[in-house]
């Protein structure tokens, strides 16, 4: 057992090393490099990197402090079966599945839906392929945390206001206590970022807790 601290908001977030996992949302070409899906709904990729720096820091110290790590992609299988007709119809300028610059976008095997070099997955962290926003929906993610006895997650990743506020729902109505380091995860919208977090740690935690790298790197070390 290793119980530590961390400055966090509402308040401290406490938590066990051995029992928390770090959460790596969807750090995918697809959504942080140009040419990717997030290009192709018409946002600004370069607003997103911000998160990439903060995010390397914190999954060197994960992996140094023994937590268990975690990676998502969000995409589909090359025949689109896995993507419900509601999610294939929307969008911007390129479609799921149509070509772009770093392959067929967010499908599995293609340039951009893989993971980010600078983040990029080592031996014994499982990588969640989701269908969905949420890392939990349609993904064997609970049955490998319960495995584990794992009780406590930090999410990183993108974006604050999709997939990371998703997952952190999902987690949240699982039991699990959810803290989110504000600078290891970023949106294509300034505001959506803000609000995010705000309803995150709003009305004592309701969903979780905000906190940052550094408070938590300082408590694992
Ligand atoms: N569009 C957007 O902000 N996000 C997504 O579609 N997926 C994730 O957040 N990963």
């Amino acid at each position: 057992m290793a119980k530590v601290h961390s400055e966090a908001e509402p308040f401290a977030f406490e938590f066990d090393t051995e029992t928390t996992a770090l959460v790596m949302i969807d750090m995918q070409a697809d959504f942080v490099e140009p040419g990717g899906f997030g290009e192709a709904l018409g946002n600004d990729v370069s607003l997103v990197r911000s998160a990439i720096e903060p995010c390397r820091k914190m999954l060197e110290a994960a992996r140094e402090a023994g937590l268990f790590v975690i990676h998502t992609r969000e995409g589909h299988r090359s025949d689109l079966t896995d993507c419900p007709p509601a999610k294939l119809t929307r969008g911007g300028k390129t479609f799921i599945g149509e070509q772009g610059p770093k392959g067929r976008i967010l499908v599995r095997g293609e340039k951009g839906h893989d993971i980010i070099p600078e983040l990029y997955p080592v031996d014994g962290e499982p990588i969640i392929d989701k269908p969905g926003k949420g890392a939990f929906y349609q993904t064997d993610l609970s049955l490998i945390l319960e495995s584990r006895g794992i009780k406590s997650l930090i999410i990183c990743g993108v974006t604050t206001e999709v997939c990371v506020n998703t997952t952190a729902r999902e987690a949240n109505d699982r039991g699990y206590e959810v803290v989110i380091p504000s600078d290891c995860t970023a949106s294509y919208f300034p505001e959506f970022y803000r609000s995010a977090l705000d309803m995150i740690k709003a009305q004592g935690a309701i969903v979780g807790w905000v906190s940052n790298s550094e408070s938590l790197v300082a408590a694992i070390k």
